[in-house]
């Protein structure tokens, strides 16, 4: 018995210092000391023994289970010590590591040249107004005196949404319910995405315009003229030849498109400027009396102009890009150089 007791307790032992898991030394000690295991079995046993025997056997079997009890709580805490080590040895982290590098963003081109024409008339005096980009047939064609018959309404250049809703083919509706909101004096820029039923290298369904107008009483051409040369030698440079070429817009009457000397060849003539020396780079007139009927202004007490340009080709023409794509791929390495 005495011998058996012995084995029993190296074993133990012995299983204790193989294990490498907590859950692993429970099952060990289950074996030997829980109410099914070896030592247990072996005080069972007991009742066989000689009368001389038993105490001894059974003291010594009490110190087998004391010292295997202390040799299982110190292995324990053996164990939880090298899980823990194990843990912060794998979350360990090095604070004293150089931060890894965040890439600065910046603003797309065609946002930066939009907010620098917006700065351009709010010095002026201009505020700014925004509005939905699927717009009713009313705002964006009939109160602009676009009649149903017109080329610009055909269903080759607009999507419609339904029967009277379209996405905006132009930011002039905007201005529409600016004048429909406010009274006389007023002058407002409204930049935004704009969509037309065309694609090719030239054009895209999807683009971005400005258009701004100015209303008050006595408003003259002089002042269109005062006001968009003012815009084109601050943005494209005080040197920039300028000029007035007449032209027609259903919404304004007189109209004009302003050119400015061919910013490539410098007005000598080039492929960009088709040999003529001079680029279109915006459209304007005196808001027509029809457009002031629909929004309720009286023609007989208020005169205005309005203007709008594309901004893709001003910023073509302001960076040198030949390819309108350009804007639209996202290609980190075009629009990094902005
Ligand atoms: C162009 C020409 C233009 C307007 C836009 C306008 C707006 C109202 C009333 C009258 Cl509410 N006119 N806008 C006027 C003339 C030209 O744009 O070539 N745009 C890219």
């Amino acid at each position: 018995m005495k011998d058996k007791l012995n084995k029993i307790e190296a074993a133990a032992l012995q299983s204790a210092a193989e294990v490498v898991s907590e859950a692993e030394l429970q099952q060990v000690r289950a074996r030997y000391l829980g109410r099914k295991g070896e030592i247990t079995a072996v005080m069972k046993g007991m009742g066989q023994l000689s009368a001389e025997e038993r105490p001894l056997v059974g003291a010594l079997a009490n110190e087998v289970k004391d010292r295997l009890e202390a040799a299982f709580v110190e292995r324990q805490k053996e164990l939880r010590n090298q899980a823990m080590q194990q843990k912060l040895a794998s979350e360990r982290l090095d604070v004293t590591l150089p931060g890894r590098k965040h890439r600065r963003g910046s603003k797309h081109p065609i946002t930066q040249v939009t907010e620098e024409i917006v700065a351009i008339f709010a010095a002026l005096g201009f505020g700014v107004a925004e509005g939905p980009e699927i717009e009713k047939d009313f705002y964006n064609f009939e109160a602009l005196n676009i009649p149903k018959d017109h080329p610009a309404r055909d269903m080759q250049d607009t999507f419609y949404v339904s029967e009277d809703v379209v996405l905006r083919t132009h930011t002039s509706p905007v201005q529409i319910r600016t004048m429909l909101q406010q009274q006389p004096p007023v002058r407002v820029v409204a930049p935004g995405t704009v969509y037309r039923r065309d694609s090719d290298i030239t054009h895209s369904p999807m683009f971005h315009q400005i258009e701004g107008f100015l209303v008050d009483r006595t408003v003259t051409f002089g002042d269109l003229k005062g006001i968009l040369t003012t815009f084109v030698t601050e943005f494209f440079g005080q040197n920039t030849a300028v000029r007035f070429r007449p032209s027609f817009f259903p919404f304004t009457e007189p109209s004009a498109e302003v050119d400015i000397q061919c910013v490539i060849c410098g007005g000598s003539g080039c492929r960009v400027c088709g040999q003529s020396g001079w680029l279109e780079i915006l459209g304007s007139g005196m808001i027509d009396p029809e457009v002031f009927k629909s929004v309720g202004y009286d023609p007989e007490l208020y005169s205005g102009f309005a203007f709008g340009m594309g901004i893709e080709r001003i910023a073509m023409l302001k960076y040198g890009v030949n390819d309108l794509r350009l804007f639209f791929e996202n290609d980190l390495r075009f629009l990094k150089q902005f």
